[in-house]
């Protein structure tokens, strides 16, 4: 029993001190700030999110959307032939951006079409907001300009109807709850 670590040792004082310390030295916030949309905005986002822009939502442009890390994917589709290759960037990552604290995503398109998808979905598998498609921007009369694109070809469970019809083309507007 003498040689287990005492609860109350000076190292785990000074740790704590050092959190203390540090807690106190951090801005309020570590939320970054999302910057007002410059140009179209072509995906607006509502809900349960702590990092707003507008007064109830938080508005992206082109410009900003590119701004996130570039995420890449090569996949065959069901509406296509044979595979390509998908520039975007990851849903998760939009999601943590926003500081999102839903467990549900609705995501809809500019033709209205409207599905509902588990947030952890997108912790499990790296699904892209793709904005381009074999190197060419995605034009908004087809697919684009914002699609999302589920990695079909790197999980076989993915090939499956349940996940084509959350592939949402022309994404205008998500909603978390
Ligand atoms: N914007 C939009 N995305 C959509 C749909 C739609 O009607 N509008 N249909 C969904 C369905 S039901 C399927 S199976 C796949 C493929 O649809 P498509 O074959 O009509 O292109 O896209 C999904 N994404
Ligand atoms: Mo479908």
């Amino acid at each position: 029993m003498f040689n287990r670590p005492m609860s109350g040792s000076p190292i785990h004082a000074f740790t704590l001190a050092w959190v203390f310390v540090l807690f106190q030295i951090m801005p309020v916030s570590a939320q970054p700030i999302i910057a007002q949309p410059q140009g179209e905005v072509i995906l607006e986002i509502f809900g349960d999110f702590s990092n707003k822009n507008m007064e109830k939502s938080a508005a992206f442009d082109m410009a900003m959307l590119m701004e996130l890390p570039i995420a890449e994917l090569t996949t065959s589709t069901v509406v296509t032939d044979g595979t390509h290759h998908f520039r975007g960037f990851l849903m998760r990552d939009l999601l943590r951006l926003i500081g999102s604290n839903g467990s549900s995503i609705t995501a809809t398109a500019l033709n209205d079409y409207v599905i509902e998808v588990e947030a952890s979905e997108f912790d499990r598998f790296d699904v892209l907001v793709a904005y381009a498609m074999n190197e060419q921007p995605l034009s908004s009369r087809d697919k684009g300009p914002l699609w999302i694109v589920y990695p079909r070809d790197q999980h076989p469970e993915l090939q499956d109807i349940r996940y084509d019809y959350r592939w949402v083309w022309q994404l205008k507007r998500l909603d978390i709850k």
